[in-house]
């Protein structure tokens, strides 16, 4: 039975569910006594971040007890388990997902209240996790949820870094990078493990040994060590069914590190090598698809692999003693990007070097261990090392790494191509030339028992136009998982509205099942129900409409169109097309202030990596365009552009919600998947896009007429790319070409002309990479069909909620159930109490 669609009032923050009041009453003794006895404070004097505290370490009395449980149960059972390594987790705020996992957020809630405080407000002083860049942190994130929630045995492991992801400041239009220190009050999540601290040895140089038996072996010799201490940060499975551990490492100097230097008498000199050792851990490189090429980059990859192995080696000795015939039966490692590839020969040496295993033996447990997504085929973001480098940090593992080459381009390539030297320098795991490098991506492949790509168009891509020899030799090693978010985070605490009505119309355990969503279908056609949709959108807009005001002083209509654009700035995600549209737009209304369109609000959010200066350009180009038309009396409020700085997954929590528009415009082939394309579907935006990475999934189960497709497909992009000239588009197009030449003028920016047209060099004298002027004119129409559709309430409603209701298959725990079957072969696991 589904209650009368019509009677709640749901607000965005509020739900109507009756809350037990002896849970309540429990709760709020908690929150006081903590406060008392672990803040050190009382309720009279308490700050807002000590209530906060005080609300966590309530919460962690819950959670600490279902590790223990979780790690017992893993423990006596024994059976495989997955270590995701991942240089970046973007966990975000964790405070409002635990208690909802843990069923406990209304409670949280009432208690609150009673001691009158407003549980959002109390939840804005916790400073986001920011420890990744984007997509790909965040799907490490959302996976460690799904991992919990689906009772997999894993550990996340990672970088414990000290600054995260810079926060932006937006000052004359201009983005400014800010440290993000997210600890500098402590952060009351983790938990320091001593007992797991790992020494980690580093540069020196390799000896050759000859055995008693003639044979050759190498002995490395290290010239320092690096300390790494674990920070475990639970994750708490919704209903709190498994508690996982994402473990993070800390870098720090031992005194093995500067020993030399300091029997020398260089007691300077060593203080100068415990800030090196303390500096592997210090920060997040800020560049988003596209390598850093630092030594320091690679130090950090490598500490973190390195400390991360020898804790699955230990706890596996813990079973299995120094048998190692079970390791790859056990242990299931999957490598988040190129990122973590050191962990190869990393696990080869320890084998080799440290456990006397033959070089035969090792390399049949780590290729059985092993797998590698890909999340990109930007060339710029592909991993290629030099070789000097690793002579000076890792000269054992460049050894190992060239045997393992060796093995294979005399093995199975030699045996499928033989003789042929061409491939061989393709498939080579080095790169020759002026710089020889060592390609990762490659080392990888060879390695790897699975390799995955995160939609279907880019696993097919990856393997038909990246790895296509690779593809040739091993066609069963390549496969597709689709990337998933989480309707815990997602869904459930970002839209409380939403989720009540999937409550009433689905039934309670939608989270743990996002196919039942899809029931909302059957109502898509009624008034009543498109009406409470309808309402809980406008909602989330008037919300949405309050930060957007403090944030930028700007006024924006709740009744508009609010069309969004959230994600990093990068050429390939074709910011500046939307931008060329809203001044087309604007020319437009100009031109004829009276024309009847509906009001539009566009919302941009995105960092540009600190050295990418045309990223910078686009933001500056996007403020102050936005500054002239949010200003311009003559346009009637019908168009306002916002800016809103530093976004992050806490601001990704209020917009997404509010969004009619999810924009999701990349040239067609460059996006791999994208996520917040699920997450913008899931709450009701139609997807304005085209067909790139999981979008073709999202219209595959939405429709392609309950969203607005426009532009070159792959194919299409193949085709053109060779013979693209964007001069031909910008003089057949009279709109086309005079907005792009009114990046030339001073007109938005007063008194400094020429201050946007880097934007017009790149899209004309640079070639315009990424097609931008091709895709215009029917990105332009796919806005009119927008525009058109907004206009029919009722239509508007209905597609809406279709794609609402549809998106069952992006729960990242459909994901994670795949890489479980199809890749891990890992066993879901009931926690005993
Ligand atoms: C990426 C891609 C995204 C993808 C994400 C997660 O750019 O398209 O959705 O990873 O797989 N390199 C990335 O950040």
């Amino acid at each position: 039975p589904v209650k009368a669609a019509a009677k709640t009032s749901t607000s965005a923050t509020q739900t109507t569910a009756t809350v037990d009041k002896a849970q309540v009453k429990a709760f709020k003794e908690q929150v006081e006594k903590h406060l008392r006895t672990t803040i050190g404070t009382s309720p009279v004097k308490a700050s807002k971040l000590a209530w906060w505290q005080a609300v966590v370490a309530t919460v962690n009395e819950d959670i600490f007890g279902r590790l223990t449980d979780t790690q017992q149960t893993h423990a006596k059972n024994d059976t495989r388990a997955v270590h995701y390594l991942s240089a970046e987790f973007l966990m975000g705020r964790l405070t409002i997902n635990n208690l909802t996992n843990l069923e406990k957020f209304d409670v949280a809630r009432e208690a609150l209240k009673e001691f009158g405080l407003d549980i959002n407000e109390i939840c804005e002083e916790e400073p986001d996790m920011a420890l990744g860049n984007g997509g790909l942190g965040r799907l490490a994130a959302c996976f460690m949820d799904s991992l919990a929630t689906c009772n997999y045995p894993c550990v996340g492991y990672g970088i414990h870094y000290e600054n995260g992801l810079f926060r932006q400041e937006i000052r004359a239009g201009k983005q400014v990078e800010r440290p993000d220190s997210w600890r500098e009050y402590g952060c009351p999540w983790e938990a320091c493990r001593p007992e797991s601290v790992q020494n980690i040895p580093l540069g020196g140089y390799v000896e050759k040994q000859t055995a008693p038996d003639g044979s050759q072996c190498s002995v490395w010799h290290p010239s320092s060590m690096i300390k790494g201490v674990p920070w475990d940060i639970p994750v708490v499975g919704y209903r709190g069914s498994s508690v996982a551990i994402l473990r993070l490492w800390e870098s720090r100097s031992t005194e093995q590190f500067n020993w030399d230097v300091f029997n020398a008498g260089g007691y300077v000199d060593a203080q100068a090598e415990k800030s090196l050792a303390e500096t592997i851990s210090k920060v997040l490189y800020p560049n988003d698809s596209t390598e850093a090429g630092k030594e320091l980059r690679l130090t950090q990859q490598y500490f973190f692999c390195a400390c991360s192995l020898r804790d699955i080696l230990r706890r596996y000795k813990r079973s299995h003693h120094n048998d190692f015939s079970e390791f790859a039966a056990k242990i299931a490692i999957q490598l988040n990007d190129t990122h973590p590839t050191i962990a190869i020969p990393e696990l080869m040496r320890l084998l080799i070097d440290e456990e006397g295993l033959s070089y035969d033996q090792a390399w049949d447990i780590t290729s059985k261990t092993f797998n590698y997504t890909n999340h990109t085929l930007l060339p710029e973001a592909l991993e290629k090392w030099p070789v000097y480098i690793f002579e000076k940090l890792l000269p054992r593992h460049l050894e190992l790494i060239y045997e393992i080459n060796f093995r294979f381009l005399n093995g199975p390539v030699e045996a499928k191509w033989p003789g042929n030297n061409e491939i061989k320098s393709r498939l080579s795991i080095i790169e020759e030339g002026e710089v020889r490098k060592v390609r990762m991506a490659n080392l990888c492949v060879i390695t790897s028992e699975h390799v995955n790509g995160v939609a279907k168009i880019h696993s097919k891509l990856v393997k038909e136009n990246l790895f296509p020899d690779y593809a040739q030799l091993w066609p069963n090693k390549f496969c597709n998982v689709t990337n998933g978010v989480t309707p815990r985070r997602w869904i459930l605490s970002c839209n409380r509205g939403l989720a009540e009505l999937y409550n009433d119309v689905a039934g309670k355990d939608w989270p743990l099942d996002l196919d039942k969503c899809e029931v909302l279908k059957k109502y898509a056609d009624k008034k009543e129900y498109q009406d409470r949709f309808m309402k809980i959108k406008h909602d989330n807009k008037v919300a949405l409409a309050k930060t957007i005001k403090e944030l930028t002083g700007v006024e924006v209509d709740p009744n508009a169109m609010f069309d969004v654009q959230v994600k990093r700035l990068h050429e390939y995600k074709r910011q500046h097309l939307n931008l060329l549209y809203i001044m087309s737009l604007y020319k437009s209304l100009l031109e004829d202030p009276d024309q009847d369109i509906v009001p539009q609000v566009f919302i941009f959010g995105a960092k540009a990596a600190p050295a990418y200066t045309l990223a910078k350009d686009i933001i500056f180009a996007i403020n102050a365009v936005g500054e002239k038309i949010n200003n311009d009396l003559r346009i009637k409020g019908k168009l306002k552009v916002v800016f809103l700085p530093n976004y992050r997954v806490s601001l990704a929590e209020k917009i997404i919600p509010a969004a009619d528009i999810s924009e999701q415009i990349s040239t067609a082939g460059y996006e791999a998947s994208g996520t917040s394309n699920m997450k913008f579907s899931m709450n009701g935006a139609l997807t304005l896009g085209t067909m790139d990475g999981a979008n073709i999934e999202i219209v595959e189960q939405a429709g392609i007429e309950n969203n607005f497709i426009f532009g070159l497909s792959v194919d299409e992009v193949l085709e053109l790319k060779p013979r693209y000239n964007p001069w031909d588009y910008y003089n057949a197009d009279h709109d086309l070409k005079a907005v792009v030449d009114w990046l030339d003028s001073d007109f938005f920016t007063p008194g400094q002309p020429g201050a946007l047209s880097s934007i017009k060099t790149s899209l004309l004298n640079n070639g315009d990479p990424f097609l931008v002027l091709a895709d215009f004119a029917s990105y332009k129409e796919a806005h009119q069909r927008a525009q058109k559709l907004f206009k029919d309430k009722a239509k508007w409603a209905r597609a809406a909620m279709i794609n609402s209701a549809t998106m069952g298959i992006f729960s990242s725990d459909r994901s994670i159930r795949d890489y479980a079957e199809n890749i891990w072969t890992l066993r879901s696991q009931i926690v005993k109490k």
